[in-house]
């Protein structure tokens, strides 16, 4: 079977030290964290930044600062938020596509996201695509429902984004397509061959729904943006404690975890 990518997803932009005290927040803390969940077997981190007081910024200086001292640590494949948080502007969400990272997530719909609203409108879409374009930048779709697919291939159609695809089902969000396998084999079934994808399922749905994408061939996220649960009632330690746990799993069937390299080779990263 092909290698599996693990993305590390450590930050996010709602979940706070309140929920799990073992959040990285300072810059120091996000590359030391990614640095043990490159050892457990992470090949992409999924990257937000915070302030000192965990507010979610997108500010360029401090993603800069950030990714420097990650890169001291490791050559992970950093993969920057295009998301931030609910009711930021897209100026302020382009931000760290500017620092040409190999990867940005592209959120290719809006949805309902818990009691606010998520905003992608087209015209995001589209500007999103082309400044990821201008900087060299590898999309990947999120996809919080299945409209969100020919979304992405209508900006196939327009010339904004290219094939082969690669797309993370982000499922069980209140509001987004919920975490069943009935919905993930729909998912997978909808996206054009050749395409690649993981999925990011939300708290209780992580581990089921990496389990099946290591079965099925795909791609798998975990880390505190989706749950900071070990088990039910138990907080997960460490970002790292989820990666190596998927890592186990994908060992056990048969799924060898594929380094930085490898993973740059499978999404064809520039
Ligand atoms: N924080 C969510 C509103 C992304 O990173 O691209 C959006 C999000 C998606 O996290
Ligand atoms: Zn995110």
């Amino acid at each position: 079977m092909n290698k599996l990518i693990i993305t590390a997803a450590m930050i996010g932009a709602e979940v706070t030290r309140e929920h799990n005290p073992n959040l990285p927040v300072a810059p120091v803390e996000i590359a030391d964290a990614a640095y043990d969940c490159y050892e457990a077997g992470a090949s992409i981190l999924h990257l937000h930044v915070r302030e000192d007081d965990q507010t979610p910024t997108q500010s360029g200086d401090r993603f800069r600062e950030t990714i420097e001292l990650i890169k001291d640590r490791c050559n992970i494949v950093i993969q920057v938020s295009t998301g931030g948080a609910v009711g930021m502007t897209a100026e302020e969400r382009l931000q760290p596509v500017y620092l040409q990272p190999e990867m940005a997530t592209l959120s290719t719909g809006s949805i309902n996201f818990g009691d606010d609203v998520f905003l992608n409108p087209p015209a995001y879409l589209k500007e999103f695509a082309r400044v990821m374009k201008e900087n060299g930048v590898k999309a990947e779709v999120e996809v919080f429902d299945v409209g969100m697919i020919n979304n992405a291939l209508q900006l196939v159609k327009e010339g904004l984004l290219e094939e082969p695809l690669h797309f993370d089902f982000v499922m069980g969000v209140p509001g987004g397509i919920p975490g069943t396998l009935k919905n993930l084999l729909h998912l997978v079934e909808s996206i054009p061959s050749g395409s690649t994808w993981t999925v990011a399922g939300m708290g209780r749905y992580e581990l089921p729904l990496g389990t099946a994408a290591i079965i099925m061939g795909g791609h798998v996220r975990v880390g505190f943006e989706d749950n900071i649960y070990y088990e039910k009632g138990v907080l997960a330690e460490s970002n790292a404690q989820l990666v190596e746990r998927i890592a186990r799993v994908a060992d056990i069937h048969g799924r060898t975890v594929a380094s930085p390299d490898e993973a740059r080779g499978i999404l064809k990263l520039r």
